[in-house]
């Protein structure tokens, strides 16, 4: 995904252009490019196709000292990767603009534009929005006001930076829909999408919000919001426990990453959707033409990501009403079968280099299959590199094995492809603001489930000298089910299996005594009461319940049952949240039993052998 950095500054500036570029690699990207205010008044631009280390190789050939710049690194959403389209781009010699997002009506105002003698260089719709700028800075011969003007007729998402040689000591930076962070220095001030790019230089930030635009100087940084008043955003201080390499303030990486969910997620969702919509085309250029005609969906995943699938399965035949298969890829690999046709091939992995994952994905090549599409965490992955389409979750990098904030990424990933199929798919306009109103609702409701961290630790402990464990869900609460078990599983070493709540009578009930705690998952969803029988049937049997669900789920805690409340959440999104608590349960068990949480026996992180 695309990367901004900006700098005002006395010193030059280039190198800490590269080095925030650097930073944000890990996104992924196809381009970079910078462009910075010489001192001889021009506006100075060096673009490269491939690594930021080709980009730093030509600034060296031609390095052009600068105190004023922006710098991007770019994931093509609307022309291939090429010279001509990676950012920045320019109006004339004077004017550049760097982006993140999607312009969605830049087709009329190319044309209009163009009409007005404008002449394009790329196919982006990111060269609209300079030409636009620049149409309204020969009106004003004000920069702020002319970014002010042209973005009022821009509809989409989008994180913006513009310099002017006309005025050379200033950038101008506005953010909708893509974050945008701006880096506090002394005597100097930085812009980034991520604060992660700008920790050489400063660790104060202040995070723009939705409809802010802001004027960037050396020496004073003036936001205004969305109806243009003056406002303050809050200065904070980089905590150096949301450095991926440091377990910072947290006793384990699997905790810390845990806690990082609520963020991770909304930046899997940033760029990606507006107040109502999902924009198709940030999930890959060739989205629109891909997704048209899927009659069926495989899905082919291992371990933790085989559960995004089979949540994913639920959503997809429900959203999109499209019938879904999932099958674990070391058995997909070595059946024959039945390809229907236009069927798109789904792969999840973490790592993106899982061996089975790869494997199948090679052999469905030759297949047959209608497209091959990855929902993947490394972008330089092998799987990403051979699939047709890809959306990368933001998790950043995850050092626990147990996968917990890759696995509600892939989740918030997979909700997001579904939603782009649903379209071609008769869902509605009123449906789909629903959904991406639930997205947006998403990182509060995990940090809501997280706020029950102290009473799981202290339920923990009923699991400590246990040696089995059963897990019960219904609908697609039960792959949660089959997540949470398996969390105990790697890391507790408890035996822990997961069961579809309405199998229970069909054999698991003949284990259930008051040695095998039972953990539920019960949203206020229309399998509720259905859940509920099923629940009795183990309370009978003295089986000891732990159960998790909403306010509304009308449970409370009596003898033998602890019910833990989790805020109520849409029903499509209940397995993101619902997540949370089974993998803080799993956590605080093994803490207990002094297992190696990160690194649990007998389990690599990512598997790359058959
Ligand atoms: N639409 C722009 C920027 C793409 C982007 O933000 N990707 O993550 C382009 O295609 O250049």
């Amino acid at each position: 995904m695309c990367g901004i950095v900006g700098a005002v500054s006395e010193r030059d500036v280039q190198g800490i252009l590269l080095e925030g570029l650097h930073r944000l690699e890990y996104r992924g990207y196809d381009s970079a490019g910078m462009a910075v205010m010489g001192s001889d008044g021009q506006v100075n631009r060096v673009r490269e196709v491939g690594k930021v280390a080709a980009l730093a190789d030509a600034v060296a050939t031609t390095p052009s000292r600068g105190i004023v710049g922006i710098a991007h690194t770019r994931w093509a959403t609307h022309g291939e990767p090429s010279q001509a389209n990676a950012h920045p781009h320019m109006s004339g010699q004077r004017l550049a603009v760097v982006h993140n997002g999607i312009i969605e009506n830049y087709i009329e105002l190319r044309d209009s534009l163009r009409a007005d003698g404008f002449e394009f260089t790329s196919q982006t719709d990111t060269e609209v929005v300079a030409h636009l700028i620049e149409q309204q800075f020969r009106l004003t011969a004000d920069l702020y006001k002319a970014v002010q003007a042209a973005t009022s007729k821009l509809r989409g998402a989008y994180a913006l930076a513009v310099l002017h040689a006309d005025e050379p000591d200033h950038v101008v930076v506005c953010r909708e829909g893509s974050p945008l962070v701006i880096g506090v220095g002394i005597g100097e001030n930085f812009i980034a999408s991520d604060q992660l790019a700008l920790l050489p230089v400063t660790d104060r930030f202040m995070f723009l919000e939705e409809g802010d635009m802001a004027d960037v100087r050396r020496d004073s940084v003036k936001i205004r919001d969305r109806d243009n008043a003056p406002v303050e955003r809050p200065i904070s201080r980089f905590e150096h426990s949301m450095d991926s390499a440091d377990k910072g303030e947290y006793r384990h990486f699997m905790l810390k990453e845990i806690y990082e969910q609520a963020r991770v997620i909304k930046a899997t969702t940033e760029g990606r959707i507006t107040k109502t919509r999902v924009l198709e085309q940030a999930l890959g250029t060739d989205a629109g033409k891909l997704l048209e005609n899927v009659r069926h969906v495989q899905i082919i995943a291992c371990g933790t990501s085989y559960h995004a699938g089979m949540v994913a399965r639920y959503w997809i035949e429900e959203l999109a009403g499209v019938p879904c298969s999932v099958e674990v890829a070391s058995e997909f690999r070595y059946r024959k079968h039945v390809i229907q046709a236009d069927t798109l091939f789904l792969c999840i992995s973490q790592s993106g280099e899982t061996a089975d994952t790869l494997a199948a994905l090679r052999q469905a090549k030759k297949a047959g299959f209608r497209a091959a599409m990855a929902i993947c965490n490394v972008p330089s992955s092998s799987l990403v590199r051979e699939s047709d389409l890809v959306i990368m979750t933001q998790a950043g990098p995850e050092i626990g094995v147990a996968s917990t904030k890759a696995f509600t990424t892939q989740l918030t990933a997979l909700l997001l492809f579904t939603i782009a199929l649903a379209k071609h798919n008769g869902l509605s306009d009123a449906k789909e603001a629903e959904l991406v109103e639930a997205l947006h609702a998403l990182p509060s409701q995990v940090a809501a489930a997280l706020d029950l961290d102290d009473a799981i630790e202290e339920l923990s402990a009923a699991f400590v000298d246990k040696h089995h464990s059963l897990f019960l869900g219904r609908g697609s609460l039960f792959p949660v089910a089959l997540e949470g078990a398996l969390k105990l599983k790697e890391i507790s070493y408890i035996h822990a299996e997961a069961y579809p709540a309405g199998e229970l009578k069909h054999g698991p009930l003949a284990l259930v005594d008051s040695d095998m705690p039972v953990v539920t998952v019960a949203p206020n969803n229309d399998m509720l009461e259905k859940l509920k029988s099923n629940l009795q049937e183990v309370r009978a049997r003295g089986g000891e319940l732990f159960i998790f669900a909403d306010g509304e789920s009308r449970m409370t805690s009596e003898e033998g049952i602890h019910v833990m409340q989790i805020p109520a959440v849409h029903p499509i999104t209940a397995p993101i949240v619902y997540t949370v608590p089974l993998q803080l349960l799993a956590y605080h068990v093994a803490v207990l039993k002094g297992t190696d949480v990160d690194q649990p026996r007998n389990l690599a992180k990512s598997v790359t052998v058959e």
